[in-house]
């Protein structure tokens, strides 16, 4: 192997490692590889594939826009430029559905707001941004808040990071602001938990990091006065289970992105269920297909936020 080939081969990544990257299951890099001709890795002295970081990001985007209800076929072909000016022609994205992408939301009174608070993260002020958002809060109450704006406002940072306008830092310091603005809006709601309405404990499984979408459940399920005892991301499954028990929880809600992919979130999940009292009622949610392709034996699974008051009266009814 030249030194060059050497270089190249050091910072690309192995096929498991962009699985998890992109989100795109290893048998489907393989698929492409043989019928769109890309991606094309190198391979390693044990003639594993590797793929170099410029490809990776190229399925990053690729992944973007498959999210986003486009064929495969229409899109692993295009090079990076054509990849990023279809992402810049997409309509603000939805909820994603079981069946697809769904209807695009009606048309956005927000979207002026959400303009200027993604110029404020780009504009690296802290300050200024959890006050846009306080104000926000503020002025639209809790419940529209998070289903109008910050649910649309996170899907927009994912997006702007995938294309790389937002650093790594941006994201980062965005998700810790918005993270102090709902605790504080969920500490200060003055409804105490209603009677009748369920405990539920809230959190996500040890492989999802990520914590937003637990964060608006929890606002909106305390809206609808259910106990809420949230313990943040990356719980061992034991953990939830002893949890459940010593907080005398009627309900687990649990929350998945799509970074994570069926074959480790529907054993654990299974696991789970095996695990607690029958009467604990288990909600997931989140854009992590593989919960939404089969019923779930004794798991509710609903993606959009909208769904929460429902599955709250259902079970009031049925408590
Ligand atoms: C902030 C963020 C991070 C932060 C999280 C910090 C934190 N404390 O939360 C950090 C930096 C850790 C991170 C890491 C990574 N991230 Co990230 N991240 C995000 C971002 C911007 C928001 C994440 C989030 O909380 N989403 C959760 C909610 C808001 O979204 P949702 O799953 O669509 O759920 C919706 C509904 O279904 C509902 N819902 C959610 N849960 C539940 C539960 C119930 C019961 C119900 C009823 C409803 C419900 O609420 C949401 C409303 O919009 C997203 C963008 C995005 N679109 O989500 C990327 C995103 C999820 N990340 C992504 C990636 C690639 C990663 C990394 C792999 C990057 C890396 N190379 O390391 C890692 C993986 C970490 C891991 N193993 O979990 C990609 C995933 C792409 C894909 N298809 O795989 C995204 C989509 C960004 C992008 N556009 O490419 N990330």
């Amino acid at each position: 192997m030249t030194k060059d080939t050497l270089d190249e081969l050091s910072s690309a990544l192995p096929i498991a490692a962009v699985e998890k990257e992109t989100g795109l299951a290893k048998d489907t890099l393989r698929a492409w590889e043989k019928r769109y001709g890309f991606p094309q890795p190198l391979r390693d002295a044990a003639g594993d594939r590797r793929y170099p970081p410029e490809q990776v990001q190229r399925l990053q985007l690729i992944g973007r826009l498959l999210d986003a209800g486009l064929r495969p076929g229409k899109v692993v072909g295009l090079d990076n430029e054509a990849l990023q000016e279809q992402l810049a022609n997409l309509p603000p994205r939805g909820v994603n559905t079981a069946s697809g992408t769904e209807p695009r939301e009606p048309a956005r009174e927000h979207d002026a707001l959400l303009q200027e608070l993604l110029d404020t993260i780009s504009a690296s002020d802290p300050v200024a941004l959890r006050h846009a958002l306080v104000r926000a809060q503020l002025g639209m109450g809790l419940a529209a808040f998070v289903t109008e704006l910050v649910a649309p406002l996170t899907t927009a940072v994912g997006q702007a990071w995938a294309q790389g306008r937002f650093e790594v830092f941006e994201e980062h310091l965005f998700t810790e602001v918005l993270t102090g603005v709902m605790r504080n809006a969920i500490a200060s709601l003055t409804t105490p938990p209603g009677p009748g309405g369920p405990r539920v404990l809230l959190t996500t499984l040890p492989q999802e990091q990520h914590g937003l979408g637990l964060l608006m459940v929890e606002a909106l399920l305390a809206l609808e006065g259910c106990a809420c005892i949230s313990l943040g991301t990356q719980t061992p499954l034991g953990d939830v289970v002893q949890a459940a028990q010593a907080h005398r929880a009627d309900v687990v809600a649990l929350s998945f992105t799509n970074v994570q992919n069926g074959s480790n979130v529907l054993p654990s999940l299974r696991s789970l269920r095996a695990q607690l009292p029958g009467s604990v009622a288990l909600w997931v949610g989140g854009a992590c297909s593989a919960l939404y392709q089969k019923p779930l034996d004794g798991i509710t699974a609903v993606q959009p936020l909208s769904e929460l008051r429902r599955l709250v009266a259902q079970w009031r009814e049925t408590a």
